[in-house]
């Protein structure tokens, strides 16, 4: 069963299977994404919940987003998106494929449009297995510009990518 690891600053680092999402208080969870987030769907937990899982300290001030499938990672400030911020794990009540950015994807409602913003669409990090906290900014490739997106899409072998830019 593939985990997602959450590490760093916290009073409680965790590996968390498909199941243990399922089992987080009702209140942290999102039974179906459209209704926050237009044009997706599928089941998630609030950042929020996962903060309450894992405890994460005072000096944490980012969040490290991690994919190590296609290596892609963002880091972003933990403040920005800590009432908004989504782990989707699950698509029709299954472990979401990897064909849909699974097995957990970070997703980001209202956030800005690609590279306006630290808290931009390409945040929205897919094939995500490590979620870090940490103090000052961590790693970031995400795309810096229209260029740097068509190489990122030109790469895309069987993944789905309706995306246009
Ligand atoms: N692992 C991973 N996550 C990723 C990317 C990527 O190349 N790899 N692309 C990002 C970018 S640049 C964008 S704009 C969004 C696109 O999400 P979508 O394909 O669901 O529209 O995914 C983001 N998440
Ligand atoms: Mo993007």
């Amino acid at each position: 069963m593939t985990t997602l690891r959450i590490t760093g600053l916290v009073a409680s680092e965790l590996s968390l299977a498909f199941d243990e999402f399922g089992q987080v208080p009702t209140e942290h969870q999102i039974d179906d994404i459209a209704a926050v987030m237009s044009g997706r769907d599928g089941q998630a937990i609030t950042l929020q919940g996962l903060v309450a899982l894992c405890q994460p300290s005072e000096e944490a001030q980012y969040l490290g987003l991690h994919g190590s499938l296609d290596n892609f990672h963002a880091s972003i400030p933990l403040d920005a998106v800590l009432d908004r911020g989504l782990i989707q794990y699950a698509k029709d009540g299954r472990a979401l494929d990897v064909k849909a950015g699974g097995p957990y994807r970070f997703l980001i409602p209202d956030h800005a449009a690609c590279n306006t913003d630290d808290i931009d669409e390409c945040a929205n990090v897919k094939f995500l297995d490590h979620i870090e906290f940490t103090a000052t900014r961590g790693f970031d490739n995400r795309p810096e510009d229209e260029d740097e997106h068509a190489a990122l899409h030109a790469k895309e072998h069987g993944h789905d990518h309706d995306h246009e830019h």
